[in-house]
Parts: structure tokens; C-alpha cells; sequence
């Protein structure tokens, strides 16, 4: 019997599927959110998953006024599994590292957290506080975070 062309094209997207399948059995979970806020505040947030439960996550926020100190940041989450950043009402919080913007208004930070914390069920957010009056103030830019993928 004579094989179709499209069989062929068939069979190897299933290939294909089955090798993306296999990389992310290897792989990290990973999510991202998008930042925004006031003032033109935009950033990206990515957390990594690695399969043995450790987090990474990395955070870049633009449109800070430079020399203006550290901002707090948290990923924000709550007992309903209904966090938003339109509700702010993620009660319960995972610290991250300080923001602090360059002479551009950039801030990067990076964070290392232990497989001893769990990554929280139900909706979360990444939260970018003001630093006045209060250390921590109110939110100044917020993303949803969402699963880009996950190991099976
Ligand atoms: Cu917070």
C-alpha cells in the first residue's frame, strides 16, 4: 500500500508532540505574569518550577523613577484559591526579593525559593507595593500569574 503524503505529516506531528511531551517531563513548571500599573509601571514576572519543588523567579519592572529606593514584592495568593489583583485580596503572601530601579527606572530582581514552599493552589499574583509613605504600600503594579506549562 502506497503511503499519502499527508500520512507522513500526520506521523510526524505526532513525533513532534511526543518529543515536546518527553522534554517537558524533564523540564520546569513554569508561570509569568504581565505586570502593569500606575504611571506607566509594565514589567514581566517568570517562575520556575524545577521538578525537585524549588522556585525561581524572576521579575522585571520599567517605568520606575531612578534613585527612588526599593519597592517590596510579593507573590500574593489567599485561602479561596480566588486571588486577584483587581480584588487585592490575596491575604497571604511569598516574599520576594527587593525591587530596586537603575539610573533608567529598570528594576530586575531574582529569588530563590525552597522546595519546602509550596507553590499556592488556586488563582495568584504578583504584587509590586509602594514604598511611601509605608515600606509596603499600597499595590502600584500587579500581573495574574498563569501556567505557561507543567511537567506530567
Ligand atoms: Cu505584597
Amino acid at each position: 500500500m502506497k503511503v499519502k503524503p499527508w500520512t507522513w505529516v500526520a506521523l510526524l506531528g505526532v513525533a513532534a508532540v511526543a518529543a515536546l511531551a518527553q522534554m517537558q517531563s524533564k523540564g520546569p513548571e513554569i508561570r509569568y505574569a504581565e505586570l502593569s500599573g500606575t504611571a506607566g509601571l509594565k514589567g514581566t514576572a517568570v517562575i520556575l518550577t524545577s521538578p525537585g519543588g524549588e522556585h525561581e523567579v524572576f521579575l522585571r519592572l520599567e517605568g520606575l523613577r531612578p534613585g527612588s529606593g526599593v519597592y517590596a514584592n510579593h507573590i500574593h495568593y489567599n485561602a479561596a484559591g480566588n486571588a486577584s489583583c483587581q480584588a487585592q485580596n490575596g491575604d497571604k503572601i511569598i516574599g520576594l526579593a527587593n525591587l530596586q530601579p537603575d539610573d533608567k527606572g529598570v528594576a530586575l530582581a531574582y529569588t530563590r525559593l525552597p522546595a519546602s514552599v509550596k507553590y499556592p493552589e488556586g488563582e495568584t499574583y504578583v504584587n509590586v507595593h509602594a514604598n511611601t509613605p509605608n515600606p509596603v504600600g499600597a499595590s502600584i503594579a500587579c500581573g495574574q500569574v498563569e501556567k505557561a506549562g507543567e511537567y506530567k
